[in-house]
């Protein structure tokens, strides 16, 4: 067990968005002044995301052993940009003619809401214990005991290992990866930086929009005359009531923003319960007399076109989805993982050639207050050892992909980078694909986005119970595809990190949308698309019992690949 000095400096280096190594956090405990040499430590690492004992050397020497207090290391910006409070004006030093491109993308439905409202009850399968969802199945998320999830057998868990295959004859073609950030990150942490990120994003977005409206930019609609017909499409700058719950959405262009009213009566006035801040819309609508603002008759979202035809591998093959394994963690479901390898090995499982998991492979240090209470591993990189054993389990002639979490010990912000070559050194025994936090990652010709999932909290807090809730986590996903984008709103809870291109935007409609984070299982379609939330691979937490999250935990979504139909397998 390390002193207690070692954990607080841990946690101090982490709360800056620093790992450690643990020579350098000997180093550092060993200090006068700890607090002051994490910041210095902090201060030293600059861009780096590990504090060495390089690092720590540096610091000792350059404001330890002085005593300086006035020395105040500030946090590395670009592992925590600055976040103020909205979004940046995304006519700061930008081209102001940028209304003029016209993006020939088909027009797509006009005022969807969440697009999937005709959930269909559980279909057992042919021996009553498989839950699949396909194309009859658009949403299940039934999981209790007898309702049709497949329990595997807790009567031999024993470790397999990867040379003990009994399968031994998978030989997936290698995955392809696409808006990976990794190599790429060009922010250094700027507040400029955002305007050309937010930029990016509505370039991107606007151009899914152009074929469905004729687009003005917001200053060439302030100078038309009232009573004008007008159409726009801009971030969602601010949302406001008026005394009399009619709604004003401001919406901004690279041009200037401009005030559009969704009078309450009208059809898709809900709708406005559904916005987020900082999210691409379009409006069409009529000046009011005076000019000064837009009564909006029709609204639309990026959306995935409705007509969405999902790829298919043209061979039955099948890939395990799973996330939040969380290693390190006391409330690490062992006897479920273990079952779960274990059957992996199983010529049942012959066809499942791949496994994807969607970030926090390990509990990380001091992610959150008080979480070292409940660490089995305290040390970062003993939990990738940890973890790196775990995967041994896995027969060794699949493919992993791996992309991090917001418990990996990458920069906080996103999009992620995928793990440093250190960490990827620990995890090396399956030669698994490592990418960033989003990837589109295209198995047997099936793109799937996989993303961990950080905003889905928010947009659970933000919107309708119906449109978003923990216990339906797909619903929030629905959310993301319509929106374009999987992180919206910036300045909350989701740290966004500035890159000249916004990673986030989704771009091409993928075929299948693999998130965890929040821990809860749920799956469902959105316009032909899947959306599958994956569970996790850890018991409730003393901070999840205060607060009621009942995770999913030991449940592995198995997606066929030539079908997208998908069947959910129990091991706890
Ligand atoms: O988070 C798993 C889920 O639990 C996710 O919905 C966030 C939430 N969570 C867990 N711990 C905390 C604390 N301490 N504060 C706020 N929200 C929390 P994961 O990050 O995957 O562990
Ligand atoms: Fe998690
Ligand atoms: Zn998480």
């Amino acid at each position: 067990m390390p002193q207690e000095s070692h954990r607080r400096l841990v946690q101090e280096l982490t709360s800056r968005g620093y790992n450690a190594e643990r020579e350098a956090v000997t180093l550092l405990a060993n200090a006068g002044n700890p607090e002051l040499a994490a910041e210095a430590a902090a201060d030293a690492a600059g861009d780096a995301f590990v504090v060495t004992v390089d690092h720590a050397r540096t610091a000792l020497e350059d404001d330890l052993l002085g005593g300086d207090p006035d020395s105040e290391a500030t946090p590395d910006e670009l592992s925590h940009p600055e976040t103020p409070e909205g979004a940046p004006d995304l006519a700061e030093k930008v081209p102001t003619d940028m209304g003029g491109e016209n993006d020939p993308t088909p027009a797509e439905e006009l005022l969807t809401d969440d697009g999937d409202s005709s959930p269909e009850s559980a279909e057992a399968g042919r021996d009553g214990s498989v839950v699949s969802t396909g194309a009859k199945n658009s949403e299940n998320r039934s999981k209790e005991a007898g309702s049709g999830v497949e329990t595997e057998g807790s009567t031999n868990s024993s470790s397999p290992t990867a040379t003990a295959d009994a399968v031994g004859n998978r030989s997936p073609p290698a995955p392809e990866i696409a808006n990976d950030v990794t190599g790429r990150s060009t922010g250094t942490g700027q507040y400029e930086e955002f305007v050309g990120t937010f930029q990016d994003r509505y370039e991107r977005l606007s151009g899914l929009l152009r074929g469905r409206v004729n687009h003005r930019p917001a200053e060439a609609i302030q100078s038309m005359p009232g009573g004008s017909d007008a159409e726009m499409i801009g971030l969602v700058d601010d949302i406001r009531s008026t005394a009399s719950g009619h709604w004003i959405v401001e919406l901004e262009d690279t041009t200037g923003t401009f005030p559009c009213l969704i009078m309450k009566d009208r059809a898709f006035a809900p709708l406005v319960d559904d916005l987020l801040l900082d999210e691409c819309l379009a409006v069409q609508g009529t000046l009011a007399d005076d000019g000064g603002i837009m009564f909006v008759d029709s609204l639309h979202f990026p959306d995935v076109p409705r007509t969405h035809k999902p790829n298919t591998a043209d061979r039955h093959v099948q890939a395990a989805l799973i996330s939040d394994v969380h290693v390190g963690s006391q409330e690490f479901a062992q006897g479920a993982w273990d079952r779960f390898a274990e059957w992996l090995h199983t010529p049942e499982a012959k066809s499942v050639e791949y496994l994807l998991i969607g970030g926090d492979m390990v509990e990380g240090v001091g992610v959150y207050p008080d979480q070292d209470e409940e660490l089995d591993i305290v040390d970062i990189y003993e939990q990738y050892e940890a973890f790196a054993e775990e995967l041994k389990k896995v027969p060794g002639d699949m493919e992993i992909v791996m992309i991090p979490g917001n418990h990996d010990a990458v920069r906080l912000a996103e999009p992620q980078p995928a793990f440093t070559e250190e960490l990827r050194d620990i995890m090396s025994a399956h030669d698994a694909r490592f990418t960033g936090n989003p990837s589109t990652v295209t198995v047997e010709g099936v793109s799937v986005l996989m993303y961990h999932g950080v905003s889905l909290d928010e947009v659970i807090a933000e919107l309708p119970e119906e449109k978003a809730s923990y216990d339906e986590p797909h619903k929030a996903m629905y959310q993301l595809l319509k929106k374009r984008h999987v992180a919206p709103q910036y300045g909350g809870h989701t740290r966004v990190a500035p890159e000249e291109t916004d990673y986030l935007v989704i771009d091409e409609v993928p075929d299948v949308f693999h998130t965890g984070h929040v821990h809860k299982l749920g799956w469902g379609k959105y316009h032909n698309v899947l959306a599958v939330n994956s569970g996790c691979w850890q018991e409730q937490t003393d901070f999840q019992k205060s607060v009621n999250i009942d995770p999913d935990y030991g449940y592995a979504p198995i997606l066929d690949l030539d079908t997208l139909d998908m069947t959910v397998r129990k091991f706890v």
